[in-house]
């Protein structure tokens, strides 16, 4: 495998200058908010790793064996795929698992992420196939999507990969210009998949963003540890509890991070002072499920039409091809 970094590596001060800016703008909207992006520090990245290891967290498991037994089908239905890119590649396990399936030659994946260590562990996780060359870009999923529109190379296909329910953790109209970017890049013949997580019982829902170990509680209440220590913040984490609540007119699990107490929390790095009523929550994530039906027109509006639809215990995996 070659390795070749596009973009900075290491937290900069610009993004440190985001995180303060983003902390004072959304603590302070009402309702209190903080971006999920945050969450994934490098303990947050390792809490949420631990999750996928959770029984009652099912989306990696079903979407590493949706990947194992359909990968030979998707490379099936695209012309010889030269550019592969992925949007959050994680562990990078699903996209070994993927491109295990795929070309033994001539093809190079990019890596999109705004994490140096997720983009380090995908990395390594990918020299189990050495023939790929592997690009990594330390950029948000926008600037490194036009980025490779305007440097890959034209030969080939293109196919971009989304996968862990991850643009579950966008909003519609997010997600609508989410997927617009991926089509921006790409040309005619070029494609997407997509991995999403569907609607399914409020029990089995609670219990995977609730988990009986705690898990799913610390990875969410890390990120008041994270504003504490990068930001000067005085959070007393033990005063704020983890809530799970499925919003079902909105279809979305959302999690909440919910003040036991009246109390005055200061952020100096944002320079914000503020004061939770009890009960008052930060509302830190929220997590969409689809129905089968909604994916298509979802596509359909970002300029692409399905071509592959594959489904196992309330998740899916999509293949679209750009219209
Ligand atoms: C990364 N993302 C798709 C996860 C999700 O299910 O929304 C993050 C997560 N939050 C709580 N548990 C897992």
């Amino acid at each position: 495998m070659s390795m070749r970094h596009s973009g900075a590596s290491g937290p900069s001060e610009a993004s440190r200058t985001a995180f303060a800016d983003d902390v004072a703008y959304y603590l302070t909207q009402n309702p209190r908010q903080l971006p999920s992006r945050y969450l994934y520090d490098e303990l947050g990245s390792s809490l949420f790793d631990a999750i996928c290891r959770l029984p009652w967290y099912r989306i990696a498991r079903i979407e590493h064996s949706l990947l194992s037994r359909h990968a030979g089908a998707v490379f099936s239905r695209l012309q010889p795929v030269a550019t592969v890119v992925e949007l959050g590649p994680g562990s990078g396990e699903k996209l070994v698992t993927l491109m295990a399936a795929g070309p033994d030659r001539g093809v190079t994946v990019h890596l999109v992420d705004v994490s140096p260590a997720a983009l380090d562990t995908a990395a390594s996780a990918l020299a189990a196939l050495p023939w790929l060359t592997v690009v990594a870009h330390h950029a948000t999923y926008e600037a490194g999507l036009s980025a490779i529109g305007r440097s890959r190379d034209a030969t080939g296909q293109a196919l971009v990969v989304f996968l862990g329910s991850n643009i579950g953790n966008f909003d519609p109209p997010g997600t609508d210009a989410l997927l617009r970017s991926v089509r921006a890049a790409l040309g005619r013949g070029d494609a997407l998949l997509l991995g999403t997580d569907l609607v399914k019982p409020e029990s089995e829902l609670l219990l995977a963003y609730d988990d009986p170990l705690g898990v799913t509680a610390a990875f969410n209440r890390n990120l008041l540890v994270r504003v504490n220590r990068e930001l000067d913040g005085d959070f007393d984490v033990n005063q704020f509890s983890h809530r799970a609540v499925w919003n079902a007119p909105a279809s979305r699990v959302e999690m909440h991070l919910v003040s036991q107490t009246r109390q005055r929390v200061q952020v100096r790095g944002s320079r914000i002072d503020i004061t939770f009523d009890a009960g008052e929550s930060v509302w830190t994530e929220s997590s969409y499920k689809y129905r089968l039906d909604d994916l298509a027109p979802m596509l359909d509006r970002a300029g692409f039409r399905v071509t592959g639809l594959w489904q196992e215990s309330g998740f899916a995996l999509t293949l679209a091809e750009t219209r």
